[in-house]
Order: structure tokens, then C-alpha cells, then sequence
């Protein structure tokens, strides 16, 4: 039941089920693979969503800061979905805790490079000598998140973790297209490849545990069908 996440994670499922941001169906992915369910940060566009939105990553974001985790200068959120996330993070850790986040600043980037007026790829705080702190919505395969990374050390910033809404679990694409093969988990690897901190809101397996009862059996499980088939073997 959901009584097992801690309550902003449940909280934060709940709006993303009744905000329609958490769907099921049939989706497919960026990958190719074929998923009864979808999670779309894009989703959270109205001013009650959003601020559950942000208030589930800045909590994620706190409580990583404190345990020793994490360490940040700024907030950086990958174009598009990125920027909305980046924005609403650093607003709300200032609300929830002015002394020691109020001069947190955040920058994203652009799609495609200006070449007049203030010029640059990056919107917002520059990124040089900064420890950065991405913050973006959903890993899958991990590709997106390697562009993020190679981005903000072009722009001479220093990675210093990631915070995303849901993990899903999944094991890297084979090389061979062979997905009955185990393999390991896509965020493992990046974990390993860049030495940072990778931190999820939600993963799978709350999905899983914290939607009984909210979405309908059959979809409970093709969703455990989807993770028996695709998780990560590590
Ligand atoms: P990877 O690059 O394979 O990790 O996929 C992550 C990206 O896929 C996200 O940044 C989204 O653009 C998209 N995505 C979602 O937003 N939600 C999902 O539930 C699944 C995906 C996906 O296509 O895998």
C-alpha cells in the first residue's frame, strides 16, 4: 500500500495519477520498448500539480543534502521538460528554506544556439567552476541524461548529481536487440560512469506498491508483466 512510501512520495504519486501525468495504456518509449504505463512531467502544468511537483523534488533534493549526498551550486534543467522542473525546484527550496537556499540559482538550456542579442547556449546563471545539480523527469535508458552531462562539462560546470521523478527500473538496451537477456540497470551505469549521485523521487516498484486500489488490476499487471520482462538483473 502507499502507508509504505514515505508521505511526500505518496502524495506525489497521488497528484500524478489524479493530474493524469502518470498514465496507463500502451506507450512506446524513446527505446523502442512497448510500456503499459507513461509518467510525463510535462503533464504538471497547472498551479496545483506544479506545486506538488516542486515540492517533491525539493524535498528530495533537502533530504539528499543533508544526509551528505549531494552538494550543489545550482540547478540546471535540460530543454524542455527540464525547464519548468529547474525553475520550480530552486523557487521552492527558497520558500521552504530561505537561509540556506535562497541564493541556489538555476540555468537551462537553449535547443538550438542564439547568435545575436546576449548570445550563449545557456539561459540563466553561468555554469563555469559551478557544482551543478541536474534535475529532469524520467530514465529509461539513460540516453538523455549522458547528453545533459556532456552539455554542462562543454559549458565548464562540474555534475553534481541528479534528481529525476521516476526511476523505471529498466536494464540498458543489448546490444544485440536480445531484451530476454538480463542486463544491468541503466541508471547503475551512469551512477558507475560518472561517479555521482543518481536520486529518484519515485521508482517502479512504488508505482507498483503505491497505485492498489487507484488504477484498475489489469493495469497493475501488465505493469508487473513489464518489469518482470525489462528490469535491471543488479
Ligand atoms: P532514456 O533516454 O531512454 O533514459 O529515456 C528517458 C526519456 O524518455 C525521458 O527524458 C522522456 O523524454 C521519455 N520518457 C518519459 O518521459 N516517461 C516515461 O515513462 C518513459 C520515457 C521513455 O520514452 O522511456
Amino acid at each position: 500500500s502507499s502507508q509504505t512510501l514515505a508521505p511526500y512520495k505518496a502524495d506525489f504519486l497521488r497528484a500524478s495519477i489524479e493530474g493524469g501525468v502518470l498514465k496507463f495504456g500502451t506507450f512506446e518509449l524513446k527505446s523502442g520498448r512497448i510500456s503499459p504505463y507513461f509518467f510525463n512531467t510535462g503533464d504538471f502544468y497547472r498551479g496545483d500539480l506544479l506545486q506538488s511537483l516542486s515540492t517533491a523534488y525539493a524535498r528530495t533534493v533537502m533530504a539528499a543534502h543533508d544526509s551528505g549526498e549531494l552538494d550543489f551550486d545550482l540547478v540546471f534543467g535540460p530543454a524542455y521538460k527540464g525547464i519548468p522542473l529547474a525553475v520550480s525546484t530552486v523557487d521552492k527550496l527558497a520558500q521552504l528554506d530561505p537561509a540556506r537556499y535562497g541564493k541556489v540559482c538555476y540555468s537551462f538550456d537553449r535547443k538550438e544556439a542564439k547568435d545575436h542579442g546576449e548570445g550563449g547556449n545557456i539561459v540563466g546563471a553561468p555554469l563555469r567552476g559551478k557544482r551543478v545539480l541536474i534535475v529532469d523527469d524520467v530514465v529509461s535508458a539513460g540516453t538523455a541524461k549522458r547528453e545533459a552531462i556532456a552539455k554542462i562539462r562543454a559549458e565548464g560546470g562540474i555534475v553534481a548529481g541528479i534528481v529525476i521523478a521516476l526511476d523505471r527500473m529498466e536494464k540498458l538496451p543489448a546490444a544485440d536487440g536480445d531484451d530476454a537477456k538480463p542486463g544491468p540497470s541503466a541508471i547503475g551505469e551512469l551512477r558507475k560512469e560518472y561517479g555521482i549521485p543518481i536520486i529518484s523521487i519515485l521508482t517502479l516498484d512504488d508505482i507498483i506498491a503505491g497505485t492498489r486500489g487507484l488504477i484498475s488490476d489489469a493495469d497493475i499487471q501488465a505493469t508487473e508483466a513489464y518489469r518482470a520482462k525489462y528490469k535491471a538483473s543488479d
